[in-house]
């Protein structure tokens, strides 16, 4: 952690002077109107603090501290968490460095297990995973450092170093959960000869002959890492990070956000979705059919999981980067034809239909296919490897907000009455 740790030591105070000048220049000009429909509607539009790890655009989708998806594809999630704290890729030390302390924090606490043992058998893997990250809060050096009056300015390098350890344990969390859970047999230790995707792999169990299902795992977890600040989970995170809650509970809390179907356990209604039509069709429906399909769900007031976004107005490029790799490695598999099929006709009748501002598909629209095609068939499980892409996001925004002392997050809410008396 040392190299990464001195790269953000030269950045901080720099940054620090940056956004000292801006807002002195610039502190009082607006921003954001909202008006009373905003108000309403989940904030949407409403531009109203900063996040630089990350931003999304309507018309190009993610873009990763300047760097559009596309353009990054190849790169390791090790090395997206280093763009997204520090700006750039790091370099093979800086890569090393990061990699080993990795493997020296992989090993889950035996007490972890204990309690996840005592849950009901049938428990949701993401209850399962965010539990275990919040029962993990006594390992906090954010905690212990806070609690003996750690000065302000350090805040940052002990939430990176609670980020870094935390991280680290996440795979071999979610494949010990995987294993668990749907009764794989006895855990799997983690390698460290192995990088964090591999591990990952690895410790599934599942077969991986020719390094495919490993270089998916490498693409999945690069490709959810973050997604600028005001998606739910990264915005339940930021503000319960805010109150200078430690990141375990600032973590879990984001992460119980992702577990909506709305957000992150899109991707495990989306595949549940497409093996229904698989089961209905018997196969491969033809275009009609799935049309019709389409329209009945959407008639029963049904959303079609895996399209539209709250921000996006194109397809995701993340569901492009899993489309191109399905396209690449699978040939003749009805899960991930069925997932193609659907992106030559929803888009279609979503416009139709004329309720989504965005027809497109968004990242969890062929993200389960794939999974499924390398044998992780068990679709309640695929929000835990969301979730443990997404920590790095939420991390990075950690550091950054506490290393430029963000204050607790408490914007004005009004009342409907007020409302009626104060706006003509
Ligand atoms: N199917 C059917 N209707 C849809 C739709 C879809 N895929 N996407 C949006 N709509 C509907 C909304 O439900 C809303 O209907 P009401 O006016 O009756 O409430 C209307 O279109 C307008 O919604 P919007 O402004 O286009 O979308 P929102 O910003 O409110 O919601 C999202 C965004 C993602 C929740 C929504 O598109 C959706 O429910 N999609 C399906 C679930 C999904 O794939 N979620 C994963 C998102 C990815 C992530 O986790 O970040």
């Amino acid at each position: 952690m040392d190299l990464l740790k001195n790269e953000l030591k030269r950045q901080i105070p720099e940054t620090q002077d940056d956004i000292k000048k801006l807002i002195q220049e610039k502190g009082n000009q607006k921003i954001s109107d909202v008006n009373v429909a905003q108000a309403f509607s989940g904030m949407r539009g409403v531009k109203a603090f900063v996040c630089d790890t990350s931003s999304v655009s309507a018309e190009k989708g993610l873009i990763i501290r300047g760097k559009p998806l596309l353009d990054i594809i190849n790169i390791l999630p090790e090395e997206v968490f280093f763009l997204l704290l520090t700006g750039r890729l790091p370099n093979k030390n800086e890569l090393k460095d990061l990699q080993s302390d990795f493997c020296q924090d992989f090993m889950v606490p035996e007490y972890v297990w204990d309690i996840l043992k005592a849950m009901p058998q049938d428990s949701h893997p993401m209850t399962m995973f965010n539990t275990a990250i919040l029962s993990m809060q006594g390992e906090s050096v954010f905690r212990k450092r806070y609690d003996e009056g750690m000065p302000k300015n350090e805040y940052w390098e002990a939430i990176l170093e609670d980020g870094i350890q935390l991280l680290a344990k996440l795979p071999s969390l979610g494949a010990g959960i995987y294993r668990m859970r749907f009764n794989k047999g006895e855990m799997i230790l983690p390698d460290s000869n192995k990088d964090w995707a591999g591990n990952f792999v690895h410790m599934t169990g599942l077969s991986d002959q020719n390094g495919d299902f490993h270089k998916l795992m490498q693409l999945y977890f690069m490709l959810h890492c973050d997604h600028e600040g005001g998606n739910v989970s990264a915005f339940a995170s930021h503000t319960v990070a805010s109150a200078l809650s430690d990141p375990y509970y600032a973590v879990s809390a984001g992460l119980n956000g992702l577990a909506g179907p709305l957000h992150g356990l899109a991707n495990q209604e989306c595949l549940k979705f497409v093996l229904n039509i698989r089961d209905e069709f018997n196969g491969l429906p033809t275009e009609k059919e799935l049309s019709e399909y389409c329209w009945n769900r959407l008639n029963n007031g049904r959303v079609i999981p895996g399209y539209g976004h709250a921000v996006l107005r194109c397809p995701d490029p993340r569901f492009t980067a899993f489309i191109n790799f399905g396209q690449k490695h699978i040939k003749n598999d009805d899960v991930f034809g069925i997932v193609d099929l659907l992106f030559d006709v929803v888009p279609g009748v979503l416009k139709e239909h004329g309720k989504a501002k965005n027809p497109w598909p968004n990242v969890d629209a062929a993200s389960g296919s794939l999974l499924y095609y390398y044998g992780l068939k068990e679709f309640n499980f695929y929000t835990v490897l969301f979730s443990i892409s997404r920590t790095m996001g939420m991390i990075s925004q950690m550091v950054w907000e506490r290393a430029l002392g963000i204050p607790i997050t408490r914007p004005k809410s009004i009342t409907s009455d007020w409302i009626k008396s104060n706006i003509r």
